[in-house]
């Protein structure tokens, strides 16, 4: 069969039913997903995946952090792969899509170049990145991070989860520690198809989302002295109260964030009290607060800022105030050319599209370190991601997979 463009189609059933069969594994309470990375759930998605590749003729590689590389062999052998994933890893309450369609897509896209006997000259690689999500093992994009260098593999294996399990032990634990060098692998461009997880193509009414860059981050974890105190007998002047420094500081991270609009974020995900009792006033009080921009200025100005007040905040009432970042990079510009490739597939077959700035972080923007890297998104129902509920439509998901199919054919060569 000739191949044109017409028939470079994939087939979104085969994808639709592929992310319904993963959402199966590690089910949610609310119809979404808790595959959390290495938990017994996380092996089994893995083993699954595995097992479509074998079907689909890949070969796996594993290396030291657990990041699965599932290769389709090119016509010259002596040609970089073009790489092509995301992660299935999910956050405790997650959603079926986030990561999943990347990874899934990525298959559906070979699935389809055996379906149409397409040979590239690029072998391709799809990868399944380990811990993106960073919710169990901080930070997120641990996995990618390491294989960019970002991150030394000690300083990850060392990571530990609120259960004080660490990566490293976690890794072994579920037999998925490969014997591949962290970083070895040299890629000749990287995609990676993901869901907005904002609510601005679904707004505007486009079914892909060119992206363009991704914005910085900035995760710094407070850890907040105060005394341990009855909370009915002690007068209110002889408190060191950590627990109202910390809803000061959150305040702060809002006013901070809303000052530097447009195009700014601040929140705090994760809060721990200790000892956690209802009549005892916190000693210590660990949160992470999480800011973003795409402006580099923005993101590392609303960063000084918080640390500032917040230190002015626990002078004032007594408390100790330590801060740690705990994640960070820097706005990401991705490569032009890669960006034109999914602009062209989306004309191609004339999908609406529009740029975009991607608000969340992906493995994309560590890969974009060490090869030309971009992403292609699909809307998601009202922007909802980070959620049970998160819902996206088989036609967004098709269309995403089919300029992502595209894009990697222009830049693996048929
Ligand atoms: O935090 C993020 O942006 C990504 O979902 N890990
Ligand atoms: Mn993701
Ligand atoms: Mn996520
Ligand atoms: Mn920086």
């Amino acid at each position: 069969m000739a191949i044109s463009g017409e028939n470079l189609r994939i087939d979104g059933d085969r994808l639709w039913d592929s992310l319904m069969d993963m959402a199966k594994i590690g089910p949610g309470v609310a119809g979404g997903n808790n595959r959390q990375t290495l938990t017994d759930e996380d092996a089994e998605g893995r083993a699954l995946f595995k097992s479509w590749c074998d079907d689909a003729g890949l070969s796996m590689g594993v290396d030291t952090m657990g990041t699965m590389f599932m290769t389709r062999e090119g016509t010259d052998p002596d040609a970089l792969p073009v790489y092509v994933g995301s992660h299935l890893d999910t956050q405790p309450t997650g959603g079926k899509y986030d990561g999943v369609l990347g990874v899934l897509g990525a298959l559906e896209a070979v699935r389809s170049m055996n379906d149409l006997g397409i040979r590239t000259k690029h072998p391709i690689v799809v990868v399944n990145w380990a811990n993106e999500e960073g919710a169990r093992f901080a930070p997120a994009m641990l996995a990618s991070g390491v294989f960019a260098g970002v991150h030394s593999q000690d300083y990850a294996y060392g990571r530990k989860d609120l259960e004080g399990k660490t990566y490293g032990a976690e890794l072994e634990r579920i037999g998925w520690k490969g014997d591949e060098e962290v970083g070895a692998r040299k890629m000749h461009a990287y995609y990676e198809l993901h869901i907005e997880q904002g609510p601005i193509l679904e707004a505007e009414g486009k079914d892909i989302g060119v992206v363009t860059h991704c914005q910085g981050l900035w995760w710094l974890e407070f850890t907040l002295t105060g005394r341990e105190a009855h909370t009915g007998s002690t007068p209110m002047e002889m408190r060191v109260n950590a627990g109202l420094a910390m809803a000061r500081i959150l305040e702060t991270v809002q006013e901070v964030a809303m000052a530097a609009l447009p195009g700014a974020v601040g929140g705090v995900g994760q809060m721990q009290f200790s000892p956690n009792s209802r009549n005892v006033l916190p000693g210590t009080v660990v949160f992470t607060v999480d800011i973003r921009s795409p402006d580099q200025a923005k993101l590392d100005g609303m960063r000084a800022e918080i640390e500032t007040r917040a230190a002015a905040i626990c002078d004032e009432i007594g408390v100790g105030c330590a801060v740690e970042a705990v994640g960070h990079f820097d706005p990401v510009t991705f490569d032009p050319e890669l960006v034109g490739n999914v602009r062209k597939a989306a004309e191609e077959l004339g999908y609406s599209h529009m740029n975009l700035i991607s608000g969340a972080g992906h493995d994309a923007c560590w890969a974009a370190k060490v090869a030309p890297a971009t992403m292609v998104m699909c809307p998601c129902v009202k922007g909802i991601s980070h959620n049970e509920a998160e819902e996206i439509s088989k036609d967004w998901a098709t269309a995403g997979a089919e300029v992502l199919f595209r894009a990697v054919l222009e830049t693996a060569e048929i």
